[in-house]
Order: C-alpha cells, then structure tokens, then sequence
C-alpha cells in the first residue's frame, strides 16, 4: 500500500494501565509497542491519543457504588447519555498508569490528543465523547491540515479503536484499522461486535505488513 503525504497515523491509548500488569490490564497490549514504533517511522504525520480521567469519574465501578448497589468492573450501567461499561480505575490523570509505555518511541508524533478528561462524561473515540455529541476538536485539525486518510492502530481494538474508527469512518476520513497492531478488552461478544461493527462501516482492516 503506498501511503500519501496527507495520510495519519492514529495511536490509541498505548498506555501502561492497558498494559499487562496494569490497572486494566489487555492481553499481550505490550506486544505492539515495538510493531507500533516501526510503522509510526513509515508516517508523515503521527497522532497520539491519551486516555486521562479525573478521579471519580463516570467509567469507574467505584464511582458508583454508593448508588447502584452491584456497580462492578466490566457491566453496563444505564447513565445520563446511555449505556456506560463500568471499569476498574485506569489512566487516572498525571499517575504513572496514565503514562504512555516507556517503550513507545515516536519522536515525530505531532499531537497528543487527550479525551476523557470531564468527570461526566467517557469518551471511547477520539472524536467524540460516549454521548456521541460532544467533539474532541480532533477533526477539525485533521481538516484543517488536510489529513484525509486515517490508519488506526493501539489499543483497544473493541473500544477505544472501534468507537475512534466508526466516527472517524462517519466523519468522512478514510479509516482503515491496522488489526495486527492493536489489541483486545475481550467482554464477551467485544470482538464479533467489533468485526461486524467495522464492516457494516465499510473500514477496512489491514495487516502491518501491508504497508
Ligand atoms: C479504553 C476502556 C476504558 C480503551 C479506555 O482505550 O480502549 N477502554 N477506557
Ligand atoms: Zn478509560
């Protein structure tokens, strides 16, 4: 695949809550670090996104023990934009578990875009918050400095790389998700979901080796 001066790499949340060990731990998420340091070189331009939550904040079971009396890690909770996951407390503003992995090396990366930083509200993609109103401003950047094609890699794949990808899809960028460069949550169902999710959006998902 020959890249083009007004594509972007996307790198969602490469960071060491969502790594093994860590807060929210996804299966083998340091094993992209490395795949994810070699396409970022192939790249004009590189985006970073990073999750960072205020304490309390709506996506922690924790949060909202005191009102839903079985408020737990990895179930759904009806808020006041929808369904909420529940998860446990991750990327907690300015802690070590918020910081990219120390392995992550991409010099060049041009934005590091934060997202889910108002107590209120979650925010999955990086465009648009969990009520799928409230912009990020991502895509008014990438308009604005004519960034046309987006490729996705980082994790999650079934949250924060799906939600980043389906809008990014819907807001008119051609989104194609590098699936051997991200990783799972794996909730039951996540991943079939995902699949399906992406297809019916027409992205394509690629392989490293394909650029
Ligand atoms: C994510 C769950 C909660 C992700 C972030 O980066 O996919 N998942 N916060
Ligand atoms: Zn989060």
């Amino acid at each position: 695949m020959q890249l083009q001066p007004t594509d972007a790499l996307l790198v969602i949340d490469v960071q060491n809550d969502f790594m093994p060990g860590g807060a929210l731990a996804v299966e083998d998420g340091d094993a992209i670090v490395p795949r994810i340091n070699t396409l970022a070189k192939k790249f004009d331009h590189v985006i970073l996104t990073q999750d960072w939550h205020p304490t309390q904040h709506i996506s922690f079971a924790t949060t909202h023990t005191a009102t839903h009396a079985n408020a737990q890690p990895f179930e759904t909770i009806q808020v006041h934009y929808g369904p909420q996951t529940l998860w446990p407390e991750h990327v907690v503003q300015h802690t070590e578990g918020a910081a990219f992995h120390p392995d992550l090396h991409i010099p060049h990366a041009e934005l590091i875009l934060r997202k889910g930083f108002r107590r209120h509200i979650d925010s999955y993609s990086a465009f648009l918050e969990n009520d799928h109103r409230t912009p990020s401003g991502l895509a008014g950047y990438l308009r604005e400095r004519n960034l046309t094609r987006l490729f996705l890699c980082g994790l999650a794949y079934d949250f924060c790389v799906r939600y980043s990808a389906i809008d990014g899809q819907n807001l008119g960028f051609e989104t194609i998700v590098i699936e051997d460069a991200t990783r799972p949550v794996n909730l039951p169902n996540s991943v079939a979901e995902t699949n399906l999710a992406l297809a019916n959006a027409k992205i394509r998902r690629i392989q490293s080796t394909d650029i």
